[in-house]
């Protein structure tokens, strides 16, 4: 009996909260009744144009949602007929007329029924998520967008996944594709991560890391690839692969894998056409080579086009492309990691394939939680060049910092590239028009994001990272999307839609990239140092290359602080637009945010902010570490609104993240104060610890 009772009460204190599972597609019910019924109404059937796999799918997740949000059980059917008052998917190639077949819209109206209407099974799909999400946040239906057209073709996922499970700069678990397991046993997981995916519109994937295998190629692995890919094909998701270079050697039995051999473009063409056979929607290569010690057509004194064009030329019977990656850099001591990508590509432009999209990343270092664009973008008018955005959080700090990253990638597209020169007529020439096509006319474009999904239960580890793969994919359609609409859908779809706490956390997350930068790389300092990427070590100066070393990158001494990019320096900055360098070029004027990426900057130097350089950055080391304190106080005050399971875990995170941003915070200060000889100004206090306290700390991470 005691036991029992024991047992009773160990039952009513568990409470099973969310799990974040869902994501976004939560389909949680709608508590106000009025505005439930009012949906209803709309809501008597679905109906469906044909019974294709993709376009049942898309019924039976508007089924699913209804049944979740408005408490209903909706019936498909699959004639209209003269029905009204239900929604009618309707999968029709005559609409070419209104909506661009080639790029996957849709149209919405709402008349007698709720029509959504597309060329391809795909927009119909894409339409459903739509109109869910209007109901998931609150929209009335009588304002659907007519037409929604993606404005950016190829929309993928990068995932940087190995063979044996783990994932490159991963932190949300282990690999969500099981390899030893497939082709056999088909994870259900699969088909949620399609789903979700194709709730945003993303409509291709690259499953394994850039740093790839030479297996992925092998017969044995490319049958588990294309179980993968008949899970995501009636979701609209192509499969892509990265491919290791010198496959044809390792794999194939060659001597050489040089792109102009004949034998060696023989076997790339014979293997392309076996994956095709297995995957007849394959979308085609990835490409990191001559990169960090990957091996690639430098090898053979041949160029980045020639590797490019021979996996072009094999794929020429087929709807796939080459994705070639421009994150390139020597390890020479006496050049600008900053300049090599555009050193490297520019001479190209006009020598690739129609097949070939140059992949680049946003800046021109490394994913930096701030960077100026890459001077790439507007440089290469001859060859279609996509972005790389890191969703993953290398350098923002794993998934324990709330990085809320739209804002990272807003900046760098709407970032005036000055391609057309001052106060142009067609006003202003973004990166987004270099990437959407539109300023240079490309025939493809493309956008790309490195993956931060994982087999932690709710795919990202930190909850709040769920926003950042959200953020990418609604950017990844519609680059004019504001980081505030974004952050505000994603919420009310994912943590509530109590009006007060939709406000308080979209406000943290807008302003979370800003307190991140703040204590860890404030007015444009840079650290993409070697190793792990976590912890602090502004110290590190030994490294087999001096590009791995962290004062290649800020160049403190006892003058100032910042690398010099102007003509006095490294002059990349010529890489850049007039106006642009006109931008960056005088200290004096230079925004605070970039300053140091162009600047070496005395330490007593004023600023336009009226302090001192020094006393500038400990303003912002302090502010940001203590602004995670206020975002704890503002995530507090959520509490009744939000999920007790995802609150308290939230929770847990901003607590560490607070003590991780002082510990940021003092390894700066201690160290850089080694330089400046300046004290730490009023108010803020001097740091508890020592620099061999902190550099302590840092070891610990490295130790086995
Ligand atoms: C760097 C990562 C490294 C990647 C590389 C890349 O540290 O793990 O392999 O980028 O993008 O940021 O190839």
């Amino acid at each position: 009996m005691k036991r029992l009772i024991c047992c009773l009460l160990l039952i009513s204190t568990l409470s099973y909260g969310d799990d974040g599972y869902r994501l976004w597609l939560k389909y949680d019910l709608i508590k106000d009744v009025a505005k439930r019924e009012e949906y209803a109404r709309s809501f008597q059937f679905i109906a469906v144009s044909n019974q294709s796999p993709i376009l049942m799918n898309a019924a039976q997740e508007l089924q699913l949602g209804l049944q979740g949000l408005l408490g209903k059980s909706v019936p498909i059917i699959t004639d209209l007929g003269k029905r009204k008052g239900g929604v009618y998917l309707n999968e029709h190639k005559d609409f070419s007329n209104h909506i661009n077949y080639k790029d996957d819209g849709y149209a919405m109206s709402n008349s007698d029924n709720i029509y959504i209407l597309a060329n391809k099974g795909v927009g119909v799909l894409y339409g459903t998520f739509a109109l869910l999400r209007y109901i998931q946040t609150g929209r009335s239906l009588t304002s659907l967008p007519l037409i929604n057209i993606p404005k950016v073709q190829y929309r993928l996922l990068n995932h940087w996944d190995n063979t044996n499970g783990t994932i490159e700069r991963g932190y949300a678990g282990e690999s969500l594709w099981k390899w030893y397991e497939l082709p056999a046993t088909v994870d259900p997981r699969y088909r949620d991560y399609a789903r979700a995916n194709a709730s945003l519109g993303i409509n291709g994937t690259v499953v394994n890391n850039v740093n790839a295998s030479a297996r992925f190629l092998t017969a044995e692995y490319l049958e588990k690839v294309a179980a993968l890919a008949n899970v995501f094909r009636p979701y609209g998701i192509r499969i892509y692969l990265s491919v290791y270079f010198p496959a044809p050697k390792v794999i194939g039995g060659l001597k050489t894998a040089d792109p102009l051999d004949p034998e060696v473009r023989k076997w790339w063409a014979d293997k392309t056409k076996e994956i095709y056979k297995l995957i007849p929607d394959f979308g085609g290569f990835l490409v990191k080579a001559n990169s960090e010690g990957e091996p690639g057509p430098q090898d053979y004194g041949r160029t980045h086009a020639d590797g490019a064009n021979m996996l072009a030329d094999a794929l020429a019977p087929y709807d796939g492309i080459v994705m070639w990656r421009a994150f390139v850099y020597k390890a020479d001591p006496k050049a600008d990691r900053f300049k090599a990508a555009h050193e490297e590509f520019t001479p190209l432009d006009g020598k690739f394939d129609k097949k070939v999209i140059v992949q680049v990343k946003n800046g021109p270092i490394d994913f930096q939680p701030r960077e100026p664009f890459s001077p790439l973008f507007g440089n290469m008018p001859k060859t279609p060049l996509s972005m790389e955005f890191q969703i993953t959080q290398e350098y923002t700090g794993f998934a324990t910092h709330w990085v809320y990253e739209a804002p990272i990638f807003k900046e760098c597209l709407d970032t005036d590239t000055y391609v057309h020169g001052k106060g142009s007529p067609s006003g202003g020439a973004t990166v987004a028009s270099v990437v959407d096509g539109s300023l240079h006319n490309y025939a493809m474009t493309a956008i790309a994001g490195v993956a931060n999904t994982g087999s932690d239960r709710n795919w990202t580890g930190n909850p709040m990272a769920q926003a950042n793969w959200y953020a990418y994919g609604r950017l990844a359609w519609d680059h004019t999307l504001s980081s505030e609409a974004i952050a505000n859908e994603w919420v009310k779809m994912t943590l509530t839609s109590e009006p007060k706490a939709v406000k308080t956390i979209t406000n943290l997350m807008l302003k979370s990239r800003e307190i991140y930068v703040d204590y860890n790389t404030p007015i444009g300092l840079s650290r993409p140092w070697s190793g792990v990427h976590f912890a602090p070590e502004p110290w590190q100066e030994k490294s087999p290359r001096p590009d791995w070393t962290a004062i290649y990158y800020h160049r403190a001494d006892s003058i100032g602080l910042g690398f010099d990019r102007t003509a006095t320096g490294s002059n990349a900055l010529a890489q850049y637009r007039p106006e642009v360098q006109q931008k960056w070029n005088n200290p004096e004027t230079c925004p605070l945010p970039y300053l140091l990426w162009f600047h070496h900057v005395p330490w007593t130097k004023k600023l336009s902010s009226g302090r001192t350089l020094w006393d500038e950055l400990c303003t912002r080391f302090y502010t940001g570490a203590d602004s995670v304190g206020w975002m704890q106080q503002q995530w507090a005050q959520v509490k009744p609104a939000v999920d007790p399971a995802i609150f308290a875990d939230v929770t847990g995170r901003l607590a560490t993240q607070h003590k991780e941003a002082i510990w940021w915070r003092d390894s700066w200060v201690l160290y850089l104060q080694t330089y400046s000889k300046q004290p730490i100004p009023a108010p803020f206090p001097k740091p508890e610890r020592t620099l061999d306290d902190v550099k302590r700390l840092s070891e610990i991470y490295k130790l086995r």
